[in-house]
């Protein structure tokens, strides 16, 4: 039976990669050529668990989304920045404030690079972290719940590209911003940029407990580049994070030609263990800020927004030896640091070559102050005393590395569609593959730490155009896996993503799963508004407020009938799941509410503000099918007129009495 369906997927799998010839340039002759054994390599059995669980960005959706690897099936779409109506999230009251910012409300971002949290170099499946782009913010996601549990604002920056990639035991996240802006002083002329506009490097500490607490530790002020990725240093160089530059040539208009006139931009190195030296010297400014650090507490389920009011500011020219120009040709794009530490891998978009820079050399450099000049403070290394090795002509518009912890790397090419497999330290390349089409990340499970997972390999391509059904002029974006475990390449599936996913992480599922949470325990439900029976079960009115204290259980609401509401009321329903068992959430709605439904975990409270504008009859409902009896998981709400005279009443099973 079971060899009978990996051929029957086998041949399905196979004609679907080679079914159709691409009209498109730049998709690479090859259509993708399938062992036939690539079915089984994919293939997790009904019942079965995936190997590793992926985490892959939403790009332009603002979210995170959950895969299972090998098999491509996703899990679970993680509310991250953006509101989700299928979990309420952003609609109800707790979870509002997670999406506060100094601008207000923000219900959408753009989010780039998911990056799970580490100890001692390697994923250790306590947090994912996620920038957002648009609005400067930097999210964490608690593996136990998959939930968002924090998010923090990043004052002075616009832009969070750079971002949120982690030191080696997740000392700090960071964030540098990817448009300068003016910072010291705002309101001056655009075509003032050369002089007055600014970057800014943030370094955002991780609490080591199971909260994780975010926190703006320091920020580094710097020239007025545009600051596009980052990664940390690893073993040796543990206490450096190194971010990419563009925009060297300082341009504020027409950027696709005047940002890319230097032959060499930077890899900015900062060396944050000076820079805590530096602080507790007290070297540093406190800057005037306006931010937001929104938490949500899974003891009270609600989030609190708390203001912050300033930052501790590092200046390059006042702190000698914080920071670093390491040149590197033409507007690199990704950063990535080999898993011994010693080589920074420079992706220049526009350059033929890859350049690979040398831990060992730069600190020699250092040493010997081989500087070419210095730039407000920062001193320019000699490109000759620091780099290490350069791949010769790989292919066209290198973005991205990663590595599989057997000594190579594997690079992702833009321009020609593939990626590109070499060898550390002697920089020659020995395979390459195409992608369909135009890959911008890739990922290899724990390929940017200290111990990849060197099995599979993902490239998150940018265009889709003929690999599935055609949905119309928007098709889904994708990904492709290949199995990196031989001396080829070999690419086993594809599978259509959410939103964007530029990176994304994999690890281990049996770091992850056994923690898993299943519900959340009633009797430690510290929500303000909870009702831990039915025997509690009311509603209040406040003036024109009133708040309904309502439970769940399979399948009714208590109460399940409320009469004496008026239209101009502001209507709370606080609602507690009362179950104690594993996936059996509730849902709750209401007619023409403005308004999301509410999809309330077991052991949870969720509220959802409804203001009735009409007289009548108002139904709700449980939205999730919860039981064989979900159907008449429902109920009634009287709306009388603003100058009724009526008192509030409601009821459950009152049929019988
Ligand atoms: Cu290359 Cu935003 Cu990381 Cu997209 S970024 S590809
Ligand atoms: Cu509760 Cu359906």
């Amino acid at each position: 039976m079971k060899t009978k369906l990996f051929i029957l997927l086998a041949f399905v799998v196979s004609l679907g990669m080679m079914g159709c010839e691409s009209k498109e340039e730049g998709g690479g002759g090859n259509k993708g050529m399938i062992g036939s054994n690539a079915a089984e390599k994919v293939y997790v059995a009904p019942g079965e668990h995936d190997e590793f669980y992926a985490f892959m960005s939403g790009g332009f959706s603002g979210q995170l989304s959950v895969y299972g690897l090998p098999s491509g099936r996703l899990f679970k779409v993680i509310p991250v920045f953006s509101v989700d109506g299928e979990k309420g999230y952003g609609f109800n009251e707790e979870t509002k404030p997670m999406l506060e910012t100094s601008h207000g409300f923000v219900p959408w971002d753009d989010s780039h690079h998911p990056e799970l949290s580490q100890t001692d170099g390697v994923p250790d499946g306590r947090f994912i972290f996620i920038n957002g782009n648009n609005t400067p913010r930097i999210a964490k996601i608690d593996l136990k719940s998959f939930e968002t549990t924090e998010i923090i604002e990043i004052p002075n920056s616009a832009g969070n590209h750079s971002s949120p990639f982690t030191t080696q035991n997740s000392e700090y996240v960071v964030a540098g911003t990817r448009f300068s802006i003016p910072i010291t002083e705002t309101d001056v002329s655009i075509k003032d940029y050369k002089e007055k506009f600014q970057g800014s490097l943030t370094f955002v500490s991780v609490g080591d407990d199971e909260h994780g607490d975010m926190a703006i530790d320091f920020q580094i002020l710097v020239p007025g580049y545009d600051y596009d990725l980052a990664h940390a240093g690893k073993g040796p160089s543990h206490g450096w994070m190194f971010f990419t530059t563009y925009n060297t040539e300082k341009a504020y208009t027409m950027k696709e030609v005047y940002a890319s006139q230097n032959d060499k931009d930077f890899i900015a190195a900062v060396n944050w263990k000076k820079a805590q030296e530096y602080l507790k010297a007290g070297k540093f400014r406190e800057m005037p800020a306006n931010y937001l650090n929104n938490e949500y507490s899974e003891k009270t389920h609600t989030a609190v927004s708390k203001r912050e009011t300033s930052v501790r500011v590092l200046i390059p020219e006042e702190c000698p030896g914080l920071i670093y120009y390491l040149p590197t040709p033409k507007s690199p794009h990704g950063v990535d640091v080999d898993p011994t530490g010693e080589y920074i891998v420079g992706n220049g978009k526009l350059s033929a070559d890859l350049t690979v820079h040398s831990y060992t050399k730069m600190m020699k450099a250092i040493e010997n102050k081989s500087f070419e000049k210095e730039i407000d403070g920062i001193p320019v290394l000699k490109y000759d005393e620091v780099v290490a090795g350069v791949v010769e002509k790989p292919g066209l518009g290198p973005l991205h590395t990663e590595f599989d912890g057997k000594g190579y790397a594997y690079t992702t090419f833009f321009i020609s569609s593939e990626v590109v497999k070499w060898k550390v330290g002697t920089w020659e390349i020995v395979d390459r593959i195409p992608s369909y089409y135009s890959v911008g990340h890739l990922m290899i499970p724990g390929g940017d730490s200290r111990k990849p997972w060197g099995k599979y390999l993902v490239s998150l391509n940018k265009i889709t155009k003929d690999r599935y059904l055609p949905t119309g002029p928007e098709l889904a974006h994708s990904a492709q896996l290949y199995d990196i475990s031989g001396d080829k390449m070999e690419l086993i599936l594809d599978f259509p993503t959410i939103g964007e996913p530029h990176y994304a992480q994999a690890i281990k599922a049996d770091i992850i799963k056994d923690k898993s949470l299943k519900y959340y325990k009633l009797d430690e439900n510290e929500h303000a508004h909870v009702t831990k029976s039915e025997a509690e079960t009311r509603v209040e009115r406040k003036g024109n407020e009133v708040h309904i204290y309502m439970t769940t259980i399979r399948s009714h609401f208590a109460p399940d009938w409320i009469e004496g509401i008026k239209v101009g009321d502001e209507v709370y329903f606080h609602v507690t799941n009362l179950e104690q068992d594993w996936d059996v959430p509730h849902g709750f709605a209401v007619k023409g509410a403005a308004n999301a439904e509410l999809l309330i975990m077991p052991g949870q409270t969720e509220t959802l503000k409804w203001e009735p504008k009409s007289v009548g009859v108002t139904p709700i409902y449980c939205t999730d099918f919860c039981s064989a009896l979900h159907q008449e998981m429902q109920g009634y709400v009287r709306v009388h007129p603003a100058n009724a005279n009526v008192e509030l009443s409601w009821g459950l099973g009152e049929d019988d009495e």
